[in-house]
């Protein structure tokens, strides 16, 4: 790697484009850790961040069917599910109260529902802030309110609103794929464009609504279409500041329509590792234990990550698609995951809020 590149992260210097290419090209894979947790522990120190947390998925149907999607269903298709409000508050209160220990967040992501209406998202949140008033609702993709903006005829500023009135807290950060509009025309057609998806996360930001961001790799797509993705981010990043934490996705190919490979796990750490060194005003990199594997998210720790999500204790997404982790890991693991890494582990709350800090790993 060249000096001229190193010189420029140790001083804190913004990384062109071109510089990211070359960054995503190097064959020096430990340099390039080196540099990102560099990065990283100047952002975050040797915490690791994990939450207390519960995803939900209210509904596989989904009218916008991509390709490398082997979650969704069309109506009347096996597997196809729909879960009830009720059904929704019982899977949290048994999340909530397993090992006698508090959630701090749920996460919902679901698909476009072909009939559902707007109503009907707005009760969720609202049934949801009424039996847990302390529980951080992260809920729905920019993809999804673009849908919630269609149905409802309102503008997604409305639509943001009406969804904050009802006690939405924050949005995860799905739907991105890749902004690249060749790429995106084959992975998924239906789905709104890069730009809609950022115009929706800047209209969120500027709602008061804290967002995550998202890049799925490993299908089809160039470096170059990755750097685009990172920098496109970075520039909204610069005006809004809105975003939490990015996570890069990886594609996991089974069952789904356009099929081809797991990434590699040298990808994965370089991926993290170019993340953060890109996205130099993004305070949290997440290495998602789920689609990473227990054992890459943790190495990642040293590659630039500072976050691998939570106890999630169920997911359907990544598991439709073969993941090959488990679904959800307790505390306990949690804590041992991150301290092997010789990182301190923290329980943060749905905000990055310190709950508790645990003793450090060894180094
Ligand atoms: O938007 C779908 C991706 C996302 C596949 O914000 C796939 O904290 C890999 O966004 N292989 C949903 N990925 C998950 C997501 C997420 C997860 C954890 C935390 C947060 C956060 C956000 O999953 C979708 C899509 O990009 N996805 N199918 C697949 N076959
Ligand atoms: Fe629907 Fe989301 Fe799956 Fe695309 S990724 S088919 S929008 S659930």
């Amino acid at each position: 790697m060249q000096d001229t590149l190193k010189q420029k992260v140790l001083t804190g210097k913004r990384l062109t484009g071109e510089e990211a290419v070359a960054l995503f090209r190097s064959d020096d894979l430990f340099t390039l850790g080196r540099l990102a947790d560099h990065v990283a522990q100047q952002k975050n120190g040797k915490y690791a961040y994990f939450v207390a947390n519960r995803h939900i998925n209210p509904t596989n149907l989904c009218i916008n069917r991509c390709a490398f999607c082997a979650f969704s269903r069309s109506r009347g298709e096996e597997g196809a599910y729909e879960l009830t409000i009720e059904e929704m508050l019982r899977k949290l209160e048994e999340g909530h109260n397993a090992g006698g220990d508090r959630l701090s967040e749920v996460h919902i992501v679901g698909g476009l529902h072909p009939d559902w209406p707007f109503g009907q998202y707005l009760d969720m949140i609202a049934a949801i802030r009424e039996r847990f008033p302390a529980l951080a609702i992260k809920a729905f993709t920019a993809v999804e309110i673009d849908h919630m903006a269609k149905i409802s005829g309102m503008s997604v500023e409305e639509t943001l609103a009406a969804l904050k009135r009802c006690g939405l807290d924050l949005m995860p950060g799905g739907g991105a794929e890749i902004f690249a509009e060749e790429v995106r025309a084959v992975l998924c057609p239906e789905k709104i464009p890069g730009v809609r998806w950022l115009e929706i996360m800047e209209a969120a930001h500027t709602a008061g609504i804290k967002t995550n961001a998202t890049m799925l790799y490993g299908h089809r797509e160039s470096v170059e279409d990755r750097v685009d993705h990172l920098l496109r981010l970075r520039e909204v990043q610069d005006r809004t500041g809105g975003f939490q934490a990015f996570i890069p996705l990886a594609y996991h190919p089974k069952n789904t329509a356009m099929g081809g490979f797991y990434s590699s796990g040298i990808d994965d750490l370089r991926t993290v590792a170019v993340s953060r060194l890109v996205l130099d005003n993004f305070d949290h990199i997440k290495a998602y234990w789920i689609m990473l594997g227990e054992k890459i998210s943790q190495v990642a720790l040293l590659f630039g990550a500072d976050d691998i999500d939570g106890t999630v204790i169920e997911e359907r997404i990544t598991h439709s698609a073969g993941a090959m982790t488990g679904e959800g890991m307790t505390r306990d693991e949690l804590v041992h995951l991150l301290g092997k890494a010789g990182k301190i582990p923290v329980e943060r709350d749905a905000f990055y809020r310190h709950l508790r800090v645990y003793g450090a790993g060894p180094s």
